[in-house]
């Protein structure tokens, strides 16, 4: 993997936590395109994201947040697209107007109509305001929807992959996002045969594997 960012200056940092599909959807981007990075972990879970520190970075308090020298940035997107114009090598867009378009498209869903409605920040609440037990179907509710929704679209432009035969932005969104469901929240994806197959092809790319949850500096190790 190539060292350092190409202008030469300090190496890029990436404050990340092993489980979080936002932070994934950047690894997956970095390791892409052949960045090395310093892994700056933020517990979640200890609420690490809530310390003066950290919000200094991202006043919301989410990961992910890339530094790199006196450029902070804190959503994956911006920072994917940061990365596009910065190290143009393995572009993360097709230059074709419309796919490049469907790529924004399925990141969208991902980013504004899925995550959203599971984060830690989200789910926390449910469990103060109603009950833990209502927390699963919710998720399941909701990452069901967009699926619905991402199937259906899909199935006019996947490949081997989510837009074509090469792996683009919606790739990084796709794939984290599916982790989470099998993994996580156990989702039923007998509806979902095109993500199945996305989700298995995702399995087979080096920089793929290497950004997933199960493979971070600060993943537990039980
Ligand atoms: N739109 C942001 C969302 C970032 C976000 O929601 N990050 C989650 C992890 S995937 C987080 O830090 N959650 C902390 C919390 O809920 O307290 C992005 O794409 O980066």
């Amino acid at each position: 993997m190539a060292s350092g960012n190409e202008s030469g200056n300090s190496k890029l940092q990436l404050y990340s936590y092993w489980r979080s599909s936002c932070s994934c959807r950047v690894r997956i981007g970095l390791n892409l395109k052949g960045l090395d990075y310093e892994y700056k972990a933020v517990n979640l879970v200890k609420g690490e994201q809530d310390s003066p520190e950290f919000r200094k970075l991202n006043p919301l308090g989410y990961v992910p947040v890339l530094v790199d020298g006196d450029v902070v940035l804190s959503d994956s997107f911006a920072i994917l697209m940061y990365l596009e114009e910065k190290f143009p090598q393995h572009p993360l867009l097709p230059s074709d107007l419309k796919i490049k378009a469907i790529n924004f498209e399925v990141a969208n869903i991902v980013s504004s109509s899925i995550q959203p409605l599971q984060n830690l920040v989200v789910l926390k609440y449910i469990d103060e305001k109603f009950s833990p037990d209502e927390k699963l179907p919710w998720v399941k509710h909701f990452l069901g929807k967009g699926f619905a929704a991402l199937e259906k679209l899909l199935k006019d432009y996947a490949g081997k992959y989510a837009t074509g035969d090469e792996v683009y932005l919606a790739d990084c969104f796709l794939a984290p996002q599916l982790d989470t469901a099998f993994k996580r929240f156990n989702l039923d994806m007998s509806e979902f045969p095109i993500l199945v197959r996305l989700h298995e092809a995702y399995g087979e790319l080096p920089a793929f594997q290497k950004a997933m949850p199960a493979n971070q500096p600060d993943t537990p190790s039980s």
